[in-house]
């Protein structure tokens, strides 16, 4: 019988890292940073050359379930650092550094579910006490503005809150792990859709501290990405640049002292929208790549 898509998808991705790790050993491993409600290993690749607490990149994607794009990308960004270490030089340089982290399957019950049940499933799948409705926004329950405007108190609501920042698990484990690390300098929070490259904040119009900074290493990494094949983003702050959204993964990040704190919306525009077709999954990959080496490289070269 044909596996099911989850055996070829979630599984796949998963073996596939197990599969990098045991083939370089000395540059990758594997940890487990917790589990999802459901009880699925929240995994994450450490690319490292050695050191200990080494200044570090994080990139993450697929923690909203159903942006299929990003989880295909990251697997591809995980095949091109083992493949591009030791040959290509900017890179070569900052593993030499710097360690990056890699989390493919950031919601892996609402990726499962996302092949099972629901395409369009973007939450987790915690129940909620007293709701029919399933699912907290993972991008909605960071502490940072938590309970504000751009967010909603209904379980039933696509960007409900949750009960408390950090209820979900998905989030708790990577707060716990940026805490307990300590020394990363880049985060990246890789969604689909809309082509735009975003930081902080979401929740105030507050501009941050460092804003021009931010602003231009935008506006650099976007043009590096058209370079490729001419693909267009927005940048700009979360709140003027989409929409006002509070409990955000990067404005928590910001808030913890990691300045280099991104969103990424991956393609398209919306012909498609989170149905990307799958000859599009390699050219995002390969655009997207060139933003995140640009946003690597000046953080590596302003720790
Ligand atoms: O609404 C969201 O969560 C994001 N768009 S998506 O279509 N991928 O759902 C944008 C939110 C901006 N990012 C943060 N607040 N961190
Ligand atoms: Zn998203």
């Amino acid at each position: 019988a044909e596996p099911d898509s989850q055996t070829v998808a979630s599984f796949q991705i998963y073996s596939f890292q197990d599969m990098l790790v045991a083939e370089n050993p000395s540059l990758v491993s594997k940890i487990v940073i917790g589990q999802s409600y459901q009880g699925r290993a929240l995994n994450v690749l450490k690319f490292s050359t050695g050191g200990s607490k080494r200044p570090a990149i994080w990139i993450d994607t697929g923690i909203h379930s159903r942006e299929w794009v990003t989880q295909a990308s990251g697997t591809w960004f995980a095949k091109k650092i083992v493949t591009d270490y030791g040959k290509d030089p900017a890179l070569t340089a900052i593993l030499n550094k710097m360690d990056i982290f890699l989390e493919i399957v950031t919601n892996p019950d609402g990726f499962y579910y996302t092949h099972n049940n629901n395409r369009m499933w973007r939450k987790t799948r915690k129940p909620n006490p007293g709701s029919s409705c399933v699912g907290v926004d993972p991008n909605r329950n960071w502490d940072a503005g938590f309970g504000g405007p751009g967010a909603s108190g209904s379980p039933c609501s696509e960007t409900y809150r949750g009960t408390r920042a950090h209820s979900e698990s998905e989030v708790k484990s990577i707060v716990d792990f940026v805490k307990a690390h300590g020394n990363i300098k880049a985060f990246i929070s890789i969604h689909s859709y809309s082509q735009m490259l975003l930081y902080p904040y979401g929740y105030t119009r507050t501009p941050v501290k460092e804003q021009a900074e931010l602003h231009s290493l935008a506006k650099k990494a976007i043009t590096d990405l058209a370079s490729l094949y001419g693909t267009y983003y927005r940048y700009g702050s979360i709140i003027n640049t989409i929409y006002q959204a509070s409990g955000g993964t990067i404005d928590w990040t910001y808030n913890q002292g990691i300045k280099y704190s991104y969103t990424f919306e991956l393609r398209d525009t919306g012909r498609y929208g989170f149905i990307l077709p799958a000859n599009q999954i390699l050219p995002t990959a390969r655009e997207t790549w060139l933003a995140l080496m640009t946003i690597m490289n000046h953080t590596f070269k302003n720790p």
